[in-house]
């Protein structure tokens, strides 16, 4: 049992968990670290943390005994089906995203109550919530914000846009009928991510994927076959800028907070722009288009950059990679290290 205020990971097993536990770690090595994954944590990971639960957030019983064993006070709640896998077993994404983000809100609100002060959760929603009709409008549409498009038409887009919902509810209106006031509101704080893109991990289930993939075969020397068209653009951002973002958002006075869901941005290039720069770093790949018009359909219906003016105002919201230095400076090197 362990009474001092402790962090709980879901989902911590991948690609931002792994980036996650480790600046948590580094940043405040006295706070236990909690998580809860289906897949076993990878070594690295494991050996930062107090205790890795091996189970679903579907699993109230897992959450009841973290409950009773650790004082929470930080909630990152990162469990969830992507994109592309989601299209494939939408019942069961439902599940996993909606029900398993509504034990968790359940869990901070509980873990808020029992100790008389919200608790910060954080909870990654993502360009996906978005869903622009076809590619004119894509085109014409601009930076997006916020509150435009939200029409998604993916069920990990439609699962995103709710759960956005289902969190400013549990910020600030939970129980507003009942008698006596709800004490521990969470305090739910939120960004849409644009796909991301690591030097240490490769993603699986997503339709943002053929960027990381595209970089990470060339490195490793294999074939790749990039399934949307050249022309195709949304925004990107490196992991460990998306993970700094985490950080300031979680790290920002309350007060200065004047929205519940953040656009964040970094850069925005076509697919031929990254195909071009990997294959300027590694001339002999193979890199050819055999476009998924189902996937290319999911990408069409994101927005080709997002306005992110009100997270760099409100919490400092600053990416240090723009596309030039995220490749040449950060994954290029890395990865080529990485592959050596
Ligand atoms: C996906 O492609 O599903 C994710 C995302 C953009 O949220 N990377």
């Amino acid at each position: 049992m362990s009474r001092k205020p402790s962090v709980l990971i879901t989902g911590a097993s991948g690609e931002i968990g792994h980036a996650l536990i480790a600046r948590l770690a580094a940043a405040d090595p006295d706070r236990p670290i909690v998580t809860l994954d289906l897949n076993p944590l990878p070594p690295e990971s494991a050996a930062l943390v107090r205790q890795a639960v091996n189970g679903s957030i579907l699993d109230t019983s897992l959450l009841d005994g973290i409950l009773a064993q650790y004082e929470v006070d930080r909630v990152f709640h990162l469990a969830a089906l992507l994109s592309t896998r989601s299209e494939f077993s939408p019942a069961l994404a439902h599940k996993v995203n909606v029900e398993g983000t509504l034990n968790l809100l359940e869990f901070a609100q509980k873990q808020g109550e029992s100790h008389g002060r919200p608790v910060a959760f954080f909870y990654p929603s993502s360009i996906a919530a978005f869903g622009l009709p076809d590619r004119t409008v894509k085109a014409k549409a601009g930076k997006v914000k916020e509150d435009d498009y939200n029409v998604p038409t993916t069920m990990y887009g439609a699962n995103k846009l709710y759960c956005e919902h289902l969190g400013r509810y549990y910020a600030r209106h939970y129980k507003q009928l009942a008698a006596e006031l709800v004490s521990g509101k969470v305090d739910f704080r939120c960004v849409r991510f644009p796909g991301l893109i690591s030097a240490e991990t490769v993603p699986s289930g997503g339709t943002s994927d053929y960027a990381p993939e595209m970089i990470h075969a060339a490195a490793s020397g294999q074939p790749y076959a990039c399934f949307v068209r050249p022309d195709t653009r949304i925004p990107f951002m490196t992991m460990p800028d998306a993970v700094d973002s985490i950080f300031r958002l979680m790290g920002a006075p309350r007060a200065r907070l004047t929205r519940t869901v953040y656009n964040i941005g970094a850069f925005a290039p076509s697919a031929a722009e990254i195909q071009t720069v990997v294959h300027a770093a590694f001339p002999r790949t193979e890199i050819t288009t055999h476009v998924d018009e189902k996937r290319q359909g999911i990408v069409d219906s994101w927005p080709a950059d997002v306005d992110d003016s009100a997270a760099r105002a409100d919490w400092g919201h600053n990416p240090a990679h723009g596309f030039a230095s995220a490749f040449g400076e950060y994954l290029i090197p890395s990865i080529k290290k990485r592959y050596a």
